[in-house]
């Protein structure tokens, strides 16, 4: 199981304060009280929304807080609410008290919603206060405050693409240059395959996971069986990226090495959509990419350098529209409700 995890500080807003004030109106010298209330303080939301796909954004920016009510005023103004602060988690969200581990909520459906912190209520204006013996009070009620949590979130991810490629490839190199965090991996029973993870993102709205899958090839060699568990998570792998060693004796018979070796765990996996990439372009001498692709029996690969940074930007860019195509087609398709808990 791949796990994204992330700690947030949530507050919500105080309420605003109750005014003390007077009616003052020419030829009217003593008005009765005309304080306003203090506005709500705002209120914080976790709210599932399907375009976010992992914990990133909550693990970069952690403190979250609603605004505060506006304080009452005279003529019975009353405060302006505080805004909410809605948080965007992903499908999937496990909330937790992070103090005591309690589940507090379970976020699945998009536009599902969990008050992680209710604002604090306005305070009563003195004009609240006035009765017949007492006419002109000079008090009014503070505002309620705000609260404050820290929630531990937790998701179950899926590797959107697996890198597969001969040892030495680059593959580590790889995911280390385009990724940005790297969520905690938990033991899957019964496989020798240990895969890297990494969060890529294109930018907010286009985040992907990637899973360096080393033994996926070494696993083959041994003639070892890769664990059930591992086995449906890589079958849920949207993208497959290839990865060729441009300094090889023969890339085009490396590739098919893979391919052969990707067959063994399940011919399922070839029919995924795919990528392939020629690494360590920088070793090469300048030329055009595609004549170089060509010129090593590929021509449908793309040349890339984790060194240079060469060509990275196009292949995330091909990455995500492959995975955009399957989350589409997954979206008209069936749920899929049949994974268990084990994974
Ligand atoms: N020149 C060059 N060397 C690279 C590049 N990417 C990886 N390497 C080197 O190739 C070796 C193997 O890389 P690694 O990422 O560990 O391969 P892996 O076994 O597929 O994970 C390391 O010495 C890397 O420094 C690249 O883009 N250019
Ligand atoms: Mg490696």
């Amino acid at each position: 199981m791949l796990i994204d995890q992330a700690r947030i500080h949530v507050f919500s807003g105080p309420g605003g304060e109750g005014c003390v004030s007077f009616r003052r109106e020419k030829f009217v010298p003593k008005g009765g009280p005309d304080g306003g209330d203090g506005g709500c303080g705002g209120s914080v939301f976790l709210e599932v929304n399907a375009h976010v796909r992992t914990l990133l954004d909550c693990r970069e920016q952690p403190r979250y807080r609603a605004a505060r009510g506006g304080h009452g005023s005279g003529n019975r103004r009353s405060g302006k609410d505080g805004r909410d602060l809605v948080v965007r988690v992903p499908p999937g969200t496990v909330v937790r008290d992070a103090e005591t581990g309690e589940v507090l909520a379970d976020l699945v459906h998009p536009g599902e919603q969990f008050a992680a912190g209710k604002g604090g209520r306005g305070g009563r204006g003195n004009a609240h206060f006035a009765t017949s013996t007492h006419q002109a009070p000079r008090h009014a009620e503070p505002g309620g405050p705000g609260e404050e949590r820290w929630l531990e979130l937790e998701l179950k991810l899926i590797a959107d693409v697996g890198f597969v490629g001969l040892p030495n490839a680059g593959k580590s190199t790889l995911l280390s240059r385009v990724s940005k965090a790297r969520p905690r991996i938990a033991p899957y029973p019964f496989t020798t395959l240990e895969p890297h993870l990494g969060i890529v993102a294109l930018d907010e709205e286009r985040q992907f996971v990637a899973a360096d899958l080393p033994g996926l090839i070494a696993g083959a060699h041994e003639g070892k069986g890769l664990g059930h568990q591992f086995l449906r998570h890589i079958e849920r792998t949207r993208v497959l990226l290839f990865m060729v060693e441009a300094g090889a004796e023969d890339p085009a018979h490396d590739l098919e090495v893979l391919e052969r070796e990707v067959s063994l765990h399940g011919p399922a996996l070839l029919e995924k959509p795919r990528c392939v990439v020629v690494t360590k372009g920088d070793l090469l001498p300048p030329e055009d990419h595609a004549a170089a692709c060509a010129r090593l029996g590929l021509p449908d690969a793309r040349l890339i350098s984790a060194q240079s940074g060469e060509g990275l930007a196009p292949l995330l860019e091909d990455l995500w529209g492959l995975i955009a195509r399957s989350l589409e087609a997954e979206g008209t398709a069936p749920a899929d409700e049949d994974e268990g808990e084990d994974e």
